[in-house]
């Protein structure tokens, strides 16, 4: 059950490669089995049993597949659950407005903690291919922007401590512009 690959291992810096659409049995079977993953990593029952860490989110290369695929898990800010199962997902816009998670980022391939702020875009629209390999797009914001935004990462062989400044982790990152306020959604989540 815990098949998660670690830091250490090459995969993980790898850029993933394009599904081909429509995605076949095998690439259907896979991406639900990582949202059924997610699934079991936040049941307490499951998760004690097979000593999985909870995740909300889960990328194909971090159970050893160069592919782009993305499973996520979670609720919303209307606390609605929210699983998403994305082939080939990319960015198509994104607010000028950063964010970052107050406790920090933590990485299912990662057994271990890394301080620091880990600046992400505040609300970004993503554009994916899913289960049925149909095309849809979809706004997020909030932590489950952050959490596509580094399951993303993964599939171009970035670490979520790359994104951390290393002479200064705690830094917040503004724009080069003594007259940009920040606004509301600049407040750090979580
Ligand atoms: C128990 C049951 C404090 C520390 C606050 C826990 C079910 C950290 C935050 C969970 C932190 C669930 C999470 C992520 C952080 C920290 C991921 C707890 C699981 C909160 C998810 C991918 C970053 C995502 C906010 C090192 C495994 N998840 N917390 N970051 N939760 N969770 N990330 N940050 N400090 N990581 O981890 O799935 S994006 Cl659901
Ligand atoms: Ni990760």
């Amino acid at each position: 059950m815990d098949d998660v690959i670690r830091e250490g291992n090459s995969v993980l810096r790898e850029k993933a490669e394009e599904v081909a659409l429509p995605p076949s049995d095998e690439d259907k079977r896979q991406l639900e089995e990582m949202i059924e993953f997610l699934r079991n990593s936040q049941d307490p029952e499951t998760a004690q049993e097979y000593q999985l860490r909870p995740g909300v989110g889960l990328a194909a290369p971090q159970i050893n597949l160069k592919k782009r695929m993305i499973a996520m898990r979670t609720t919303d800010h209307n606390d609605e659950l929210i699983e998403l199962a994305m082939f080939n997902p990319k960015i198509i816009s994104h607010s000028q407005q950063s964010a970052y998670l107050e406790g920090g980022e933590g990485c299912l391939s990662v057994d271990r903690d890394v301080p620091g702020i880990v600046p992400r875009y505040a609300r970004v629209k993503l554009e994916a291919y899913d289960l049925d390999g149909r095309r849809f797009t979809k706004r997020l914001r909030g932590f489950l922007a952050i959490v596509f935004q580094h399951e993303l990462d993964h599939l171009n062989g970035i670490m979520f401590y790359d994104r951390i400044d290393e002479q200064d982790p705690y830094k917040i990152e503004l724009p080069p512009h003594e007259l940009v306020q920040r606004s509301e959604d600049e407040v750090p989540l979580a």
